[in-house]
């Protein structure tokens, strides 16, 4: 059994995608273990892609995820779990390159290369089990997820901040 983290990312919910994106997932017959939606803060997209750095695209690749080229300031995260869960979510994406992608992937259905070079793939999907570790555990909460999918432990927090509904 494997865990893979899906990114419904900001062009694949301006372009109002979500539900095909979710049907073309369903043929997987995985189980949708986890979903929320995001605010991409810069810290949170520059972790999400800490390994592209160094790419001469990294500065627009952040915009993206954070939503600034749509202006749709969030992403839906979705943790799909099962057999095989990170090759069948991948193949089914389709490749990076929207326009080198089979056309029947979801991003060669629905991805495009912009004018400035950007890939808008619609979705992120992890590569590998490493990857989806290291992703899963960025975007969720053990709790939030419905299996238990990585080894947890408890802590106590000495100072707790939190933001709450304010008091009328
Ligand atoms: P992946 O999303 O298929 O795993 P990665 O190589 O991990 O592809 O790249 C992360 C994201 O960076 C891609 O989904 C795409 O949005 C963007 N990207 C990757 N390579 C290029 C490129 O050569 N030009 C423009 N954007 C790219
Ligand atoms: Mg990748």
């Amino acid at each position: 059994m494997q865990q893979t983290l899906v990114l419904i990312k900001p062009d694949g919910l301006k372009k109002s995608l979500t539900g095909n994106i979710l049907t073309r997932l369903s043929e997987t017959k995985l189980e949708i273990a986890a979903a929320k939606m995001v605010r991409v803060s810069k810290e949170l997209a520059e972790s999400h892609y800490g390994h592209m750095k160094d790419k001469p695209f990294f500065g627009e690749l952040i915009g993206y995820i954070m939503g600034e080229l749509h202006d749709r300031r969030k992403v839906l995260a979705l943790v799909y779990y099962g057999e095989n869960a990170i090759k069948k979510v991948r193949e089914l994406s389709g490749a990076t390159n929207p326009e080198e992608a089979d056309p029947v992937s979801i991003r060669g259905a629905y991805g495009r290369v912009t004018t400035k070079g950007v890939y808008e793939n619609v979705l992120h999907t992890s590569t590998n089990e490493e990857e989806a570790e290291r992703e899963i555990k960025l975007w969720f909460k053990p709790d939030e997820i419905i299996f238990d999918v990585y080894e947890t432990e408890i802590i106590t927090r000495e100072v707790v901040k939190e933001r709450v509904w304010k008091k009328k």
